[in-house]
C-alpha cells in the first residue's frame, strides 16, 4: 500500500515542476471530493498522485504505446496528443511498478476525456483535475460551486464547457467525451 508522499515522490522526477506543483493540488482537491463524495480517499488520492505521470513524455514515445498495447484504443492516434498520456500513463504505472488496483487505472485512464459509466472515483478525479484552485478555465467558478454539493451536475458542466471549448476552436471531441456528457445527462 503505497502512501502519498510515495506516490509523490516517484512522479516528481517525471514531471516538470509546474506539472508536479498541478498534481499536488489535485491530490489535495481529490481527497475534498472524495470524503464529500463517499469515494474512496486512499484511491483518490492515489490516481491523483499519478493521474499526469505520462504527461511530460515525448510524444513519439506515446504513440508507440498506443500501437503496440492491444489495450489502448487505436482511434486516440486520430485524436489530439493531449488525450493520450491518460490511458498510457495507466498502463507505465501497471507495468513499472505493478499498479493493478482497476479502480485507480480506470480514474488515470479516463482523467481527460470522461467515458460512459465513471464511477464515483472517475468522476471525482475528472473533477479535481478541472477545478484544481489554479484553473482558470472559462466557467470554472460555476463548476467550482456546483462540486460543493453535486458531482454530476459539476462533472456535466465541466463536460459541456469543454466540448463548447474544443467546437468553439474548431477542434476534435473524442467520443468518450460525448458518452461521458450524454450518460450523465
Ligand atoms: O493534463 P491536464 O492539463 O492537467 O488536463 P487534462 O488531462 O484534463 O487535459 C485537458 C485538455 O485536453 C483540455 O484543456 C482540452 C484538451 N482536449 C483535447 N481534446 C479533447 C480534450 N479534452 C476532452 N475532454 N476531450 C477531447 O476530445
Ligand atoms: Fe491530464
Ligand atoms: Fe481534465
Ligand atoms: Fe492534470
Amino acid at each position: 500500500n503505497m502512501t502519498r508522499e510515495q506516490a509523490l515522490d516517484y512522479v516528481r522526477p517525471a514531471l516538470k515542476t509546474p506539472r508536479y506543483e498541478h498534481t499536488v493540488r489535485v491530490v489535495d482537491q481529490a481527497v475534498v471530493l472524495a470524503e464529500r463524495f463517499g469515494a474512496d480517499t486512499e484511491k483518490a488520492e492515489l490516481s491523483a498522485a499519478f493521474h499526469d505521470y505520462a504527461k511530460c513524455m515525448p510524444l513519439n514515445l506515446l504513440k508507440r504505446w498506443i500501437e503496440k498495447d492491444r489495450r489502448l484504443p487505436k482511434d486516440l492516434l486520430d485524436y489530439h496528443h493531449e488525450l493520450w498520456h491518460g490511458p498510457v500513463g495507466a498502463l507505465m504505472l501497471e507495468q513499472e511498478i505493478g499498479l493493478e488496483d482497476a479502480d485507480i487505472l480506470s480514474a488515470i485512464s479516463s482523467h481527460t476525456t470522461g467515458k460512459k459509466h465513471m464511477s464515483i472515483l472517475d468522476k471525482v478525479v475528472f473533477l479535481a483535475d478541472y477545478i484544481e484552485p489554479c484553473r482558470d478555465f472559462l466557467g470554472v467558478e460555476e463548476v467550482r460551486a456546483l462540486a460543493e454539493t453535486d458531482l454530476d451536475h459539476a462533472c456535466t458542466l465541466a463536460l459541456k464547457n469543454t466540448i463548447v471549448f474544443l467546437v468553439g476552436k474548431g477542434r476534435t471531441v473524442y467520443p468518450d467525451t460525448f458518452h461521458a456528457y450524454n450518460d450523465l445527462i
